[in-house]
């Protein structure tokens, strides 16, 4: 039997007009909803993933605020751009785009962006709230996998659901949510002793691991939802995720490609989460 390929493309699309006509009630009353995308350093990756979301922007309706700092912009610097747009009442979302310089502490930046605008989940506040099961602000790119899972009208609930990979931008996050939806969650990590096995026991699995094609069709079950988070480029250029997509797509009951399936995703969920830091910065 062949899986049903999820298609990202067409989900996001979905949202994103949701998002667009939410973002025309906020116009209609005279709001211009505003997300500030700071990007430090050239990694190629960062400026194709950055200028989508400034397109998404665009698209949605939504203003967006460009910074493009050089790979050399201190740490003093960007904190002091990031303090200053906490307190622009014009700017609604502040995304730092990761990875960042080596000089820069990760986590310091995201630490010092205020929780209500921080639309990309990865504040500790947002965490916490996350793990209490009270989420508001959602890390998009898990947001984006049990959007995946949900509009392919699969249930969560019950599912045996097995996470490969535990980093704190999507392993961890996208666990709390599939146990938000009573999903079973396991977590895999590089010093679990019996992956393919505790993997061939999942109704869904999310791979977030880093690792081209880890996730073989015999690490799977028939019929299994496979969520590919994985975006490694090969030396011929190409995108290849985290799961052996050619093979699993025989034996999976659903499966999403890469390109087209969790990452159209993130930047759809990053437009609805600006709307909802617009939405809730209103209501303070
Ligand atoms: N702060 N940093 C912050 N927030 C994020 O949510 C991200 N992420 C990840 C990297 N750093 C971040 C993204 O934006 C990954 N990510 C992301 C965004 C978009 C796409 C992939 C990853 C995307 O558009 N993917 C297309 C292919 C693009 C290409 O051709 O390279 C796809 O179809 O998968």
């Amino acid at each position: 039997m062949s899986a049903v390929i999820i298609d990202g493309k067409k989900i996001s699309a979905q949202i994103k007009d949701e998002a667009k006509s939410l973002a025309a009630e906020f116009n209609a009353d005279g709001i211009q909803p505003c997300l500030a995308v700071i990007l430090v350093g050239d990694d190629p990756a960062s400026r194709v993933y950055v200028r989508n979301k400034k397109r998404a922007c665009e698209y949605v309706g939504i203003k967006s605020l460009s910074y493009e700092l050089s790979e050399k912009t201190s740490q003093q610097e960007l904190l002091e751009l990031i303090e200053k747009l906490n307190n622009d009442k014009e700017c609604n979302g502040i995304l730092v785009q990761l990875p960042l310089p080596e000089h820069i502490d990760e986590q310091k930046v995201l630490l010092a962006i205020r929780p209500d605008k921080d639309v990309d989940g990865f504040h500790p506040y947002n965490v916490g709230l996350l793990s209490i099961g009270s989420a508001r602000l959602k890390a998009c790119t898990p947001a984006g996998c049990i959007e995946l899972i949900k509009r392919s009208g699969i249930d969560i609930q019950g599912k045996s659901c097995v996470v490969v990979g535990r980093s704190n931008i999507v392993g961890k996050p996208v666990s709390m949510l599939l146990l938000a939806e009573n999903g079973t969650v396991t977590v895999c990590h590089s010093k679990t002793k019996n992956i393919k096995d505790v993997c061939l026991g999942a109704d869904i699995i999310v791979a977030a691991v880093g690792i081209p094609k880890f996730i073989k069709a015999d690490m799977i079950k028939d019929g299994a939802v496979i969520i590919d988070v994985g975006i490694n480029r090969l030396e011929n250029g190409k995108l290849c995720g985290d799961v052996d997509f050619e093979a699993c797509k025989e034996k999976a009951g659903f499966i999403t490609p890469v390109p087209g399936g969790v990452g159209p995703m993130t930047i759809a969920m990053l437009m609805k989460n600006c709307l909802e830091a617009c939405r809730i910065q209103r209501m303070a």
